[in-house]
Formats: C-alpha cells, structure tokens, sequence
C-alpha cells in the first residue's frame, strides 16, 4: 500500500480587486484545514493567484504582465511554501509564469515535502481566441496572453510515486492522459477554472457542463489506470460565473470525492497509488495490448480531414 492522503483545495471567486497576499491568506487557511486532516499532498486551481484575466480584452502589456509572476516563490508566496515545509505538506499550484526572457505561459508547479519546487508544467491546449471577439458573451483571451506550454507532459517521482500535472482544457484531450500513461502515471493533478455558461452556447446549462468536466477526467483516470485530482476556482468573479465541481477520481474512473459549494472548499481522501496497478498489468497493459502500428495518424494530423 502506498497511501497518498490527497486534499483537493478548491477556491472560491478571487475579484479584480482582491490582492495576492489576500489569496495567498487563504490558500493558507486551506492549507491549515488539509494538515488537520493528515493530508500528505495539498492540489490547488489553475491560475490560483489572480482572477482568471483572460475573461478581459487587454492591449497594454504592461497591464497584462501585472498578472504574471517573474518569480516562483516570490516575496507574496513565499508565506505559503514556507507553510507547506512546516507542515511537510507537498503542494502543486497554478500561476501566470512570465519567463525571465519574457515569455508568457499559464503553468503549474509541484513541490516535495521540503517546499522544494520538483515539477514544473505548462499549459499545452490553450482554449479561446486571441483577438476581441464580439460574437462572445463574455472573452476567453489564453491564445493572446499565453504561449503553448513548451515542456510536453512530464511524468515525475515524487511521494513514493509517479505523478503528472495538466491544466484545464488539456483535461477534455486525451492525448494529455495518455502521455503520462505512456510514463505510468499514477496521479495527474490539474486546476481548472471554467465557465459555468459557455460564451458561445448561451443555451448550454450548467448540468451539461459540468457532465463534460467529469466524463473528461474519469475517461482520463481510468483509459490510464491513474488517480485524477481536479481542482477548481469557482463562484462569481466580477459577475463571471465559474463552476465547481471539484473531484478525487481512482483508477477505476470512480469519483472518490466531489464539491458541494463555490467557495474555498476542501476535499481530501486517502489515494492508494498501488490501485493502479491492477488496471495497468490487465486491460491498459499498453505493452500487451496496443498496436501502435495504426495510431499514426494521432501525431501526423492535426485537424480532421474526411476520405473523399
Ligand atoms: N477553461 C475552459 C475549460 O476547458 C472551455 C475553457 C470551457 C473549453 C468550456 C470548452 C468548453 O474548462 C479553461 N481555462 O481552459
């Protein structure tokens, strides 16, 4: 048995307005809750430090960079790594990343217990547009203010385990999964931060929605015989709603552990990474069973292109 105790802290809507040291105080306080409760691994969302900016059209780059973080930890999350090392806790998080040779990506990091950064991810599948479209309820902006994650899928020891990081859209590939279960993935953790209303398909309801979100993960959890952890920023930001619906999926594809609310919510359940095994040596035995032979087109097309 190799018990990761897994806390999934979900974080309710961070404004405009709200500053990072008032995040930070309460990825502390979730954080706080997850060490009363044993946890070993702490997953917070996508983009945890900031409301989620690509909902506004911007053209100053000099406001855009004012999400971004130049250093990871910096002086306003250092607070929280320095709380993760006391508590032993590792955490993984999602941030704005604005490199030191200026580049800009949407990524997620990973820590060891020491607080020490071991991991780093940046998002591949950037959902949305990059000029202002007024056909949108509302602007989903990643493919303006970031670049296609330029590191792959990486698959890493950590905790006695195999571990993976995604990111949102990359959750609805499941190229993303099979990746790292090409790498034996035992857990992939990803933020999200989603829609509740799709800016495209007004008539499209919430149900829908978060029915997409857990097909995604469960398929990717059990197609991979891997635990999912996926963690949400919710509720209303400046009158934008995301959902919640945060989830701990086991190898089966099973949903462990689920939010109920749009707030900061924590969900925590203790994930046995040897319950990968069974699906891995039997039906998702890739060795065994692949035939690699006929995937080609899986790498060699990008979009679909119909027989005549
Ligand atoms: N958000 C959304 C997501 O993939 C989206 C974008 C919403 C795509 C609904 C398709 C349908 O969950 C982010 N941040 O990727």
């Amino acid at each position: 048995m190799r018990e990761i105790v897994t806390a999934a802290l979900q974080m309710g809507p961070i404004q405009k307005a709200d500053s990072r040291r008032q995040v930070v105080d309460r990825m502390i306080a979730l954080l706080d809750q997850a060490h009363a409760a044993g946890a070993d691994f702490a997953v917070f969302p996508e983009l945890t430090l900031t409301t989620f900016f690509p909902r506004w059209y911007m053209e100053d780059q000099a406001e855009v960079d004012t999400w971004f973080e130049t250093q990871m930890p910096g002086p306003e999350t250092q607070p929280l790594f320095d709380k993760a090392k006391d508590y032993g806790i590792a955490i993984s998080f999602g941030f704005a990343e604005l490199t030191p040779e200026g580049r800009h990506f949407n990524t997620s990091i990973q820590t060891d217990p020491s607080g020490e950064i071991i991991a780093r991810y940046r998002k591949v599948h950037l959902p949305g547009h990059s000029e202002y479209d007024s056909d949108r309820d509302f602007q989903h902006l990643e493919k303006r203010y970031f670049l296609p994650g330029d590191l792959g899928f990486p698959v890493y020891r950590t905790l006695g385990g195999l571990f993976g990081m995604c990111i949102c859209n990359d959750r609805r590939w499941p190229e993303t999964y099979r990746v790292m279960g090409l790498q034996g993935v035992e857990m992939v953790t990803l933020g999200f931060n989603t829609p509740s209303v799709n800016s495209q398909l007004p008539d499209e309801g919430l149900q829908d929605r978060l029915f997409h979100h857990r097909l995604s993960c469960q398929s990717g959890a059990y197609q991979n015989a891997t635990w999912v952890v996926a963690v949400a920023k919710a509720g209303v930001e400046d009158g934008h709603p995301l959902f919640g619906g945060s989830l701990i999926i086991d190898p089966n594809g099973k949903i462990v552990a689920e939010t109920q609310t749009e707030e900061d919510e924590m969900i925590i359940h203790p994930c046995d990474l040897d319950a990968c095994t069974f699906g891995k040596t039997t039906i998702f035995d890739f060795k065994r069973h692949r035939r690699i032979e006929h995937y080609g087109l899986i790498t060699q097309r990008t979009g679909a292109e119909p027989p005549e």
